[in-house]
């Protein structure tokens, strides 16, 4: 496999339209990555997905604590956003959307399985404590450069490019690939910015198919 891989981050039916967790418009990210399948296949390189997959009382969700769901709290010691329960392992709101052609997918790491900590990032627990498998398969593969779309742009597409930079990855976000929570109205603006100011290159589809032709 040559050196880069497509990172789709967190494309479940939660996420999308009638999910526990819904994003304005999430569904629309999954032609944005079917198409980056195809292209990521026919040039040989690798194609990983993350999932994230929460045991079903997980100290991220508002009902654990009753509290209302969106509120702000606390949770291992770090700043908490309370969500409604979603991802819950093996529910079909776990699964990946039917339409993500998920066949082409080489390796699928799951993420926020402690119930003690949430996970937002593909690589790294919120507390950065523990890391998933995704670092230790992508430098087995000798992947050194990601090209990054998903849910949520301003949560766990935003905490995994700034993981994945940290990490020295080379990344590149395609942007219309992502869709956000926006709790607040600029969140998913301002997660661009960050990811740009932090090294990460921005695409859209078509801009990144010119580019790379
Ligand atoms: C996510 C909130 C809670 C995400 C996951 O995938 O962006 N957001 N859990
Ligand atoms: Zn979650």
């Amino acid at each position: 496999m040559k050196q880069r891989a497509l990172l789709l981050v967190d494309l479940q039916n939660d996420f999308c339209a009638g999910g526990a967790l819904a994003v304005a418009e999430g569904d629309s990210t999954v032609d944005v990555a079917n198409v980056l399948i195809d292209w990521s296949k026919a040039r040989g390189e690798a194609v990983v997905a993350s999932q994230d997959w929460h045991p079903a009382h997980h100290g991220s969700f508002a009902s654990q604590h009753g509290v209302e769901p969106f509120s702000q709290g606390e949770l291992d010691g770090l700043p908490q956003t309370f969500w409604p329960d979603h991802c819950v392992q093996e529910s079909e709101g776990a699964a990946l959307h039917p339409l993500l052609n998920a066949n082409a997918i080489d390796a699928v790491f799951h993420k926020g399985e402690n119930p003690a900590i949430d996970s937002y990032s593909a690589f790294f627990d919120n507390g950065h404590r523990q890391k998933t498998a995704l670092d230790v398969w992508l430098r087995h593969h000798e992947i050194i450069e990601l090209v990054v779309m998903g849910l949520a742009t301003d949560y766990c597409v935003k905490y995994t490019v700034l993981d994945a930079l940290q990490l020295g990855y080379r990344v590149n976000v395609i942007t219309d690939g992502c869709r956000g929570v926006n709790l607040h109205p600029q969140d998913s603006a301002q997660a661009f910015m960050d990811m740009a100011a932090a090294g990460a290159t921005l695409y859209t589809l078509d801009d990144w198919r010119e580019t790379q032709a």
